[in-house]
């Protein structure tokens, strides 16, 4: 176990995006409390939760008496915290290749989902909402072809996995993809490859401690 000068907390949500910096801090070996927030009863908007990240959000990871949100922010706090553990590549080009990719996931990818998900957010009234979602969905379906493409240049360039030699936060991220894609349709079970690939993260033993405490089936 490695140790970090102050208590970890992460606040998470089974079924998230917090899932990608729950699986760095397994990566780290990292000595951290799960704190969780169930989205579906707002545990999220309540004063005592706004009070401590004010995004209102998960992921947050509370360092002693800071308050980390964002993400791309925590992974990047937790890999230089945790040199050893690798999270994201030392070497500076890989890094920026890896943050790169973590980005496109959670700017793009994600942001989809937002709009599957809410589109209340961007449209007023519920036909304009229901042409919002289905637009995304179609965007969605195009970028479930670049995962699935992404993880094929990496196969051709020798790597199995997206975050390299070893599974890592990047295939975390395509994971939570594929989940959400699960539910609104768009699964991966027309691509034998990745679906394959993916479950094979359940032998990896860091993925396995964060299968298991979210209590998910893998897609
Ligand atoms: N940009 C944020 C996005 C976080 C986010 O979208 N979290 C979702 C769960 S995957 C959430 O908390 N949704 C509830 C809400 O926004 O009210 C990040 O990268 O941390």
């Amino acid at each position: 176990m490695t140790n970090s000068p102050a208590p970890l907390v992460l606040y998470y949500c089974p079924g998230t995006c917090a899932f990608v910096p729950m699986l760095a801090l397994e990566l780290a070996g990292a000595q951290y409390t799960p704190h969780p927030i169930d989205l579906r009863k707002g545990e999220h908007k309540t004063p005592q939760y706004l009070a401590v990240p004010p995004a209102g959000q998960v992921p947050a990871l509370s360092v002693g008496e800071e308050h980390l949100i964002q993400l791309v922010a925590i992974v990047d706090y937790l890999a230089g915290q945790f040199p050893h553990a690798e999270i994201l590549p030392a070497d500076p080009i890989a890094r920026a290749r890896a943050m790169a990719t973590l980005v496109w996931f959670n700017s793009t990818v994600h942001a989809t989902f937002g709009r599957i998900f809410h589109p209340e957010g961007c449209a007023p009234d519920e036909a304009a909402q229901a042409a919002v979602r289905s637009a995304a969905t179609a965007q969605y379906a195009r970028l479930l072809d670049e995962i699935e493409a992404r993880y094929q240049a990496a196969q051709q360039a020798g790597a199995p996995w997206l975050s390299g030699a070893r599974a890592g936060v990047l295939d975390a991220y395509a994971l939570c993809c594929v989940r959400w894609g699960e539910l609104v349709g768009l699964a991966a079970a027309d691509r034998p490859h990745l679906l394959a690939q993916l479950r094979k993260l359940a032998d990896e033993p860091a993925f396995a401690r964060a299968i298991a405490r979210e209590g998910l089936p893998l897609p």
